[in-house]
């Protein structure tokens, strides 16, 4: 499962904008996002290209660490 490490989320309603933000990605399903570790992770239905990842975390407003 990919994962990715994500900086800023402070609380219940960030970990919901990093799911809600990666879950648009093309190919993303079930993603998880764990508020104490900070990683979110997701499977595959097909390719994603981590640089969509990247982009739709930025623009939720969080970094990828
Ligand atoms: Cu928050």
């Amino acid at each position: 499962m990919p994962t990715v490490r994500v900086e800023g989320m402070t609380c219940r309603h960030c970990v919901m904008a990093v799911e809600k933000a990666l879950s648009r990605v093309e190919g993303v399903k079930g993603v998880r996002v764990d508020l104490e570790s900070g990683e979110a992770s997701f499977r595959e239905e097909s390719p994603v290209e981590m640089d969509k990842i990247r982009r739709a975390i930025e623009e939720a407003g969080y970094k990828v660490g």
